[in-house]
Order: structure tokens, then sequence, then C-alpha cells
């Protein structure tokens, strides 16, 4: 009773440790040395997993006679929506792709992605979520998005899964994500959006206070320093 107050009014620590004695000394290294820690929000699909390259590799393979679109000439967010434009019927094809068991299993890691994320979760006063939207075609996508993380960060990061089909809910201080125009019920946010660079955004122009991501070899570390208090 005591130990669990005590860990409560230390304050935030490192949910991945369960162990009350580990996560007390957590709280009091972290809490003594600064005050906020800087919460970090990954997106999955088009930053860690390869959605678009998954998608076109199974695309091909399932209709080999069908048109395609190759990543170069990829333009907008919604890969059905180009698809639908192409040819009507393709809207529907490319749906059920991403609908089929093990798309999201199967999707390879973005290079550098796996072992970015695991770096920035070790930092020093620094907590990583990984947010992602499932598809409303829920049979597999949620299931396989869990068995991805724990497959490629292990299975103490399913401690850190926010799944949501509205990030601008959660709090943070960056969400790093490949879709340009991020929206929902909050109007204001609090993290700012590093739009991480993907083969269908590569083409936008970005404004001015807008940053972006180029890949993982980009300078990822400089972008969490200048949100540090
Ligand atoms: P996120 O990366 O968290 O923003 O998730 C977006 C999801 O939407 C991701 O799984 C990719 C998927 N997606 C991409 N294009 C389309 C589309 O045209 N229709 C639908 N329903 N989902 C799409
Ligand atoms: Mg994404």
């Amino acid at each position: 009773m005591l130990l669990s107050g005590t860990t409560r009014l230390l304050g935030r620590g490192k949910p991945l440790l369960r162990d009350p004695c580990k996560r007390i000394c957590l709280n009091m290294s972290s809490a003594s040395t600064s005050g906020k820690r800087l919460r970090v929000l990954v997106d999955m699909d088009g930053v860690l997993a390869d959605f678009e390259g998954g998608f076109l590799k199974k695309y091909r393979a399932t209709y080999p006679n069908e048109p395609f679109i190759t990543l170069d000439d990829r333009r907008g967010f919604w890969v059905s929506a180009q698809y639908g434009q192409l040819r009507k019927d393709l809207c529907e094809k490319a749906i059920n792709i991403w609908q089929s068991k093990d798309f999201f299993m199967e999707l390879e890691p973005l290079p550098g992605g796996v072992e970015a994320v695991k770096e920035m979760s070790k930092m020093e006063n620094t907590d990583v979520f990984i947010c992602t939207s499932p598809i409303m075609h829920y049979k597999h996508c949620p299931y396989e998005k869990y068995a991805w993380i724990d497959k490629h960060l292990g299975h103490n990061f399913l401690e850190q899964v926010i799944l949501t089909r509205d990030k601008t809910l959660i709090t943070g201080d960056v969400l790093i994500d490949d879709k340009p125009d991020i929206f929902g019920v909050e109007p204001k946010p609090t993290w700012e959006h590093i739009l991480f660079t993907a083969c269908h955004n590569k083409h936008l122009s970005t404004s001015p206070s807008q940053r972006r991501l180029l890949s993982w070899s980009d300078d990822w570390r400089a972008i969490l320093d200048s949100k540090r208090w």
C-alpha cells in the first residue's frame, strides 16, 4: 500500500518496469536529475514498418496482370484513392491487400527505425510510445501490430503501444508520423508533428514551421534534444 502510494507520488517512471522497487529507484534518479520527461510518439506504418513496400509487393503478387503504381509515382496518403483514380475497381483490390491475414505481420522494418526506437527508449528522461492507427477492418490488423512489435522491439515494448484512430487525443512532445495532415477532435494537440518522409509525401512542400525527418539516418537525436528543457 505504502509502496504503491510512494510510486504514485514519485510521478511517472518507465512503465516497462513492473518491479516496484526498481521503479522507485528509476523514478528517484530521473526526478532528481531534471524535472520533465520527454514523451516521444512514433507512428508505425510508413515510419517503422514498410507499409508502402509491403503493399506493392503483395498487390503485384496477387494481381500480376493489373496495372500498379510504382513507389516513385505514389502521391497522396490514401493508397486506395490513387489506385481508384488509375481504375475504379482497383480501389477495392488495393483495400483487399491490407485487409488480408499476415499483411501487417509480414511488413519489413524500415531501415534504422527499430534501432532508433530502442536507442531513444534507453535515453535518460525519455518515454517512447508507438502511436498507430489500426485499420477499421479489425480481424487481423490490431493483433498483427502487437505481434510485429513483439517480434521486432521485444515483448516489454507492448507496454508502450497506443492504438488510436485519433492521435490528437494523445499527449506528447513530438509525434513522428508520415501522414501530412493529422486531425481529430482535439484542435490543439500537445505534440509537434515531425513529418517522416515517405514516397507519398516527399513532393509536398512543408510550411516553414514544420520539420521533417528524412529517414532514420537523419538527425532524430537533434530533434529530440530541441524539445528538452
Ligand atoms: P498510421 O500510419 O497510424 O497513420 O495508419 C494509417 C493506416 O492507414 C495504415 O495502416 C495505412 C493505412 N492506409 C493507407 N492507405 C489507405 C487507404 O487508402 N485506405 C485505408 N482504409 N487505409 C489506408
Ligand atoms: Mg503512418
